[in-house]
């Protein structure tokens, strides 16, 4: 997959730019920083949006057609990140305690649910220090699995500090997104994260961003909110409306100093603080694990809470 992504970006920019679009809604398209066209800064980005869904037969006669084999090792890719996000929504139902009817039609939203894969290219940059190749943010949606080459770059927020997450060969870094901490009335904690570039050499990452279908209603489950111990936290919201404010000036995304949160945090949470995970721990114990260590093959390996029950492995 990061080979692919690696000869996408290396073709010549005309071939790229038949890719380029304004419509943010677009199932596919090609750009730079955010949305070059809102952004006051530029972001040290280029980035090859593809909306995939659950027909990904039907979407991916329109992704590009160099190289040759990207269609079909980005739709494997595509699936095999789906799957993953079943399996990790399952296990992460059981630990909030949601069980049968709860569970089931959270599931099946989840496989009728949005996915989008964020192919990025952070090239090179002679000034690092002056810019970033994203800005601080949180992903909207539930989980993203996101793959790194092993070039450093992703950082996260954690304890009012910039952790970098050092990419581990064979292992993906899932993230919390906003709906899922809205969903768990803020058990799970969605992350704040940047991505910092270097002088030396481009980055490759693949973000694989899943959530639900994007008319769904999504607020807090029922079965996490009592009127004594669980007030309700944050109020409902669907996907679309989501994609209304960022398409709004607004919602246009700002190079923001690191302690601040985007507007769109601010938008989608009204109450609770800011916690960065480095990637998602799936614990039936304590289900506001903040950091963990989640591996291709061996799945869960190395587990560090942050809620004070303490590292386990
Ligand atoms: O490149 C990374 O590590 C993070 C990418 C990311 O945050 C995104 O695509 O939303």
């Amino acid at each position: 997959m990061l080979d692919v992504a690696r000869r996408f970006f290396d073709l010549p920019f005309q071939e790229r730019a038949r890719y380029m679009s304004a419509d943010i809604r677009a199932p596919v398209r090609y750009g730079t920083s955010f949305n070059q066209l809102n952004d006051g800064v530029l972001c040290w980005r280029d980035f090859l949006k593809l909306v995939c869904c659950d027909d990904l037969a039907a979407v991916v006669p329109s992704w590009p057609d160099a190289p040759t084999d990207l269609r079909e090792v980005v739709s494997a890719y595509a699936r095999s990140s789906r799957r993953l996000f079943r399996e990790l929504m399952e296990a992460a139902l059981e630990a909030l305690g949601i069980r049968s009817g709860g569970a089931a039609e959270m599931l099946a939203d989840c496989d009728a649910g949005s996915q989008m894969l964020m192919v990025n290219c952070f090239p090179a940059c002679p000034e690092p220090d002056l810019t970033l190749g994203m800005p601080p943010h949180s992903d909207y949606g539930f989980l993203t699995v996101l793959l790194q080459d092993q070039v450093n770059g992703l950082e996260v927020r954690h304890a009012d500090t910039w952790v970098l997450v050092d990419p581990l060969p064979g292992s993906l870094v899932v993230n919390i997104g906003d709906h899922f901490e809205m969903y768990s009335n803020g058990r799970y904690k969605s992350l704040l994260h940047r991505v910092r570039v270097n002088s030396a050499r481009p980055r490759i990452s693949v973000a694989s961003l899943h959530g639900l279908p994007p008319e769904r209603v999504i607020g807090p489950a029922p079965e996490l909110v009592d009127d004594e111990k669980n007030p309700r936290m944050y109020m409902d919201t669907d996907f679309a409306t989501f994609l209304d404010h960022l398409s709004s000036a607004e919602g246009k995304p700002e190079v923001l100093p690191p302690d601040q949160e985007t507007h769109h945090q601010l938008m989608l949470r009204p109450a609770g603080r800011i916690l960065a995970a480095r990637m998602l721990l799936l614990d039936p114990i304590c289900p506001s694990v903040l950091l963990a260590s989640c591996r291709q093959e061996e799945h869960v390996c190395e587990h560090v809470c942050a809620c004070g029950c303490g590292p386990r492995s």
